[in-house]
C-alpha cells in the first residue's frame, strides 16, 4: 500500500491521451477542475503514436477527423492531404496539446494497473505501471477501441530470432525494409496500408493471407491552396453536416437502388464508387447495397473484375478475390495501389485457407509447404477491439465487481460511456459509442461526460451512476439493431477475432442520431435518477 504523501488527488482523471482523452482533459481543465493524464506512450495521439507502421494513413477525411470544437485550432492547422498519414496526425496532435497547453496536465510512459472505487470517498484509487498513485473524484478512461494488439495463436512467435513487430505497436526507431526478406501476416486495413508501402523497398514480400478482402482505393490527394482557404470559409456549415450525418461523414447518401438503374448506369455508377474517396464507397454507394444481396453482389462483381483487370497472375488474382463475404460485412479496407503490389516479382501471395501456418521458427515460417525464411516479420493481425483496454485495466466497481466479470457476456454500457455499478467511471469513445467516424461521436461522449460533472459540481452531487434498468435499454437497442448491421458475426466487430471472446455487437448501430437523442433526454432530465 503506497503512503498517502504520494498519492496525489485530482478531481479529473483522464487515461489515455489520444484523440478523446486529449479533448476531455480541455474540457476538464477549463471547466476549472483539477486534472491530469495518465499516456502509456511516451507522446501522444493514442492511436496516432502506436501505429507508426509505414503507409499508416487515416481513411476519414483529415479535416472530418480533426477537432471541430474551436474555430482558432481548425484555423491553425493546414492538412497536407485528403486523408493524413500518421507523422502528420501524430503533428497534429502534438500541435492541439501544445495550442492548448495541455501538455503539462499528461504523465508519460504510464500505464494503469488498476482502479478501484471507495465507496466511503466516492472516490477512485488508480495505480499505474510506474509506480504513480492518483486518487480521483471522477476517472475517464480514453483508452480507445483498438489499443491492444491481437497475434494469432500459432506457435512460436516468440522464438523467433529476427525483427517482428504489430502494427499496432510499431516502434519510433524506423524499420529498415531494404534488401529484407519480408513476411505480412494480415490483409485487413492495417495489411493493405503497409504491403505496397514496403514492396519497393524488400528483397522479397511474402504476404499471408487468410481471408481476402474488398480493398478499393482510398483516392488520396495533396489539399490545394484553394481548397484550404475553402475549408477554413465554409467549416461551420462543414461542422453542421458532420454533425447531422449517422456515420460523421460529409458524404452524401445515393437516392437510387440498384436494380433501378439499367445495366450501363449501374456499372457506371460502379467505376464512379471504385474512384470515389474512402468511405464514400459505402455511404454514396447504391442505397440498398447493403440491404439487398444482389445489389451487394452486383458491386461486388464489379470489384472482382477490378482485381482481375489490375493483377496481371490470375491464379493471384483469384485469390484476392472474396468469396464468403459481400461488401461491408468485414470492415472494408482502403488501399493506395494495394492490388498492384501483387505485379511486383518481389511480392507474393499465401493463401492460409489451403497452406495454414504451422508454427513460426527461429528462423521464419513453418506451412504444410515447408519453412520459409525470413529477416522481418509483420503482424497487422488485428485488435481486441472494443473492450480489449478496459477489462486489461484491472477496474473495479461497487463491492469490487471486476469490469471484465460485469462485461463477461460482452460489454454491458449507457452510450458507450458509462457502465451500472461503477459510479463517478466514464469511458467515451469505448464499445457501443461509434460506428463511423470514431471522432465524430467521441465528441458527443466528451461534451456529456464534461456536462454531467460541471452539473454535478454545480449541484454539489458526489455520484453519478446509470441506473440499472436505463442502461439495460441501451443494451436492448444495441442488440435489436445490430442484426440491421452490414457485419457479419464473424468481424472483428462482434470479437470473433478473438479466442474466447463472447460473440457480441461492439458498436452503436443506432448511430451519432441515436447517441444525440438518448444524450439529449438524461440532459431534459437533468440527470433524473443518475445522482446522488
Ligand atoms: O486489423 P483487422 P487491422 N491467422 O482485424 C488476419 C482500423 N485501421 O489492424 O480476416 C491468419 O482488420 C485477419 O484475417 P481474417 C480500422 O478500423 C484503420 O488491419 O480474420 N490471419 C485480417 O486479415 C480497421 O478495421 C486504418 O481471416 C489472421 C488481419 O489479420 C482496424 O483498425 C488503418 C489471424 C487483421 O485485420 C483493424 O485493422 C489500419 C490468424 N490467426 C487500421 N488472425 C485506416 O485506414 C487475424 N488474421 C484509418
Amino acid at each position: 500500500m503506497s503512503s498517502l504523501e504520494s498519492i496525489s488527488k485530482v478531481d479529473v482523471l483522464v487515461v489515455g491521451a489520444g484523440v478523446t482523452g486529449i479533448q476531455q482533459l480541455y474540457r476538464a481543465r477549463e471547466a476549472g477542475f483539477s486534472t491530469l493524464a495518465l499516456e502509456a506512450g511516451d507522446g501522444v495521439g493514442g492511436v496516432w503514436y502506436w501505429n507508426r507502421y509505414p503507409g499508416a494513413r487515416l481513411d476519414s477525411e483529415s479535416y472530418t477527423y480533426g477537432y471541430l470544437f474551436s474555430k482558432e485550432l481548425f484555423d491553425g492547422w493546414e492538412w497536407a492531404e485528403r486523408f493524413a498519414g500518421q507523422p502528420e496526425n501524430e503533428s497534429y496532435f502534438n500541435y492541439v496539446v501544445d495550442h492548448l497547453d495541455l501538455r503539462r496536465h499528461i504523465k508519460f510512459g504510464t500505464r494503469v494497473t488498476s482502479a478501484v472505487f471507495e465507496e466511503d470517498s466516492a472516490t477512485w484509487l488508480v495505480h499505474a505501471s510506474d509506480g504513480t498513485v492518483v486518487r480521483s473524484r471522477f476517472l475517464v478512461a480514453a483508452t480507445g477501441v483498438l489499443s491492444i494488439p491481437a497475434y494469432p495463436a500459432v506457435p512460436g512467435r516468440e522464438s523467433f530470432r529476427g525483427v517482428s513487430h504489430h502494427t499496432g505497436l510499431w516502434p519510433n526507431e524506423p524499420v529498415d525494409f531494404q534488401g529484407k526478406r519480408v513476411a505480412v501476416i494480415g490483409t485487413g486495413s492495417s495489411g493493405v496500408q503497409v504491403i505496397p508501402v514496403v514492396a519497393d523497398e524488400v528483397e522479397s514480400l511474402t504476404v499471408y493471407q487468410r481471408t481476402p478482402n474488398w480493398c478499393t482505393p482510398l483516392a488520396n490527394e495533396p489539399i490545394t491552396a484553394e481548397q484550404q482557404m475553402q475549408l477554413k470559409k465554409d467549416f461551420e456549415q462543414m461542422r453542421d453536416i458532420l454533425n447531422e450525418s449517422a456515420s460523421g461523414f460529409l458524404h452524401q447518401r445515393h437516392d437510387r437502388k440498384a436494380f433501378e438503374d439499367n445495366e450501363a448506369e449501374r456499372w457506371a455508377h460502379h467505376e464512379k464508387m471504385w474512384n470515389s474517396p474512402g468511405f464514400s464507397k459505402v455511404i454514396s454507394n447504391y442505397a440498398d447495397t447493403m440491404t439487398d444481396s444482389a445489389a451487394n453482389e452486383s458491386w461486388c462483381e464489379f470489384m472482382a473484375e477490378k482485381i482481375r483487370s489490375i493483377v496481371k497472375d490470375p491464379a493471384t488474382a483469384e485469390k484476392l478475390i472474396p468469396r464468403d463475404h459481400g461488401w461491408a460485412a468485414k470492415r472494408p479496407p482502403f488501399g493506395t495501389d494495394y492490388f498492384e503490389a501483387y505485379n511486383n516479382p518481389k511480392v507474393s501471395l499465401v493463401d492460409l485457407k489451403e497452406t495454414p501456418i504451422i508454427r513460426v521458427t527461429e528462423t521464419g515460417i513453418e506451412t504444410a509447404e515447408g519453412v520459409q525464411e525470413f529477416d522481418i516479420i509483420v503482424w497487422a493481425s488485428g485488435f481486441d477491439f472494443g473492450t480489449g483496454a478496459l477489462t486489461r485495466m484491472g477496474i473495479r466497481g461497487r463491492n469490487g465487481l471486476a469490469l471484465e466479470d460485469y462485461w463477461a457476456e460482452g460489454p454491458r454500457t449507457f452510450l458507450g460511456t458509462m457502465a451500472h455499478d461503477f459510479p463517478n467511471f466514464f469511458f467515451p469513445g469505448g464499445p457501443h459509442g461509434a460506428a463511423g467516424n470514431n471522432p465524430r461521436y467521441a465528441e458527443d461522449q466528451v461534451n456529456f461526460v464534461a456536462d454531467a460533472i460541471e452539473y454535478m459540481r454545480a449541484q454539489d452531487c458526489s455520484v453519478i451512476e446509470v441506473p440499472a434498468d436505463v442502461e439495460q435499454k441501451w443494451n436492448q437497442m444495441i442488440e435489436e439493431l445490430a442484426v440491421h448491421s452490414s457485419f457479419g458475426e464473424h468481424s472483428y466487430f462482434y470479437g470473433a477475432n478473438i479466442p474466447g471472446k463472447p460473440r457480441s455487437f461492439l458498436l452503436n448501430p443506432g448511430g451519432r442520431p441515436k447517441l444525440r437523442e438518448v444524450m439529449g433526454e438524461v440532459l431534459e432530465s437533468k440527470y433524473a435518477r443518475f445522482l446522488s
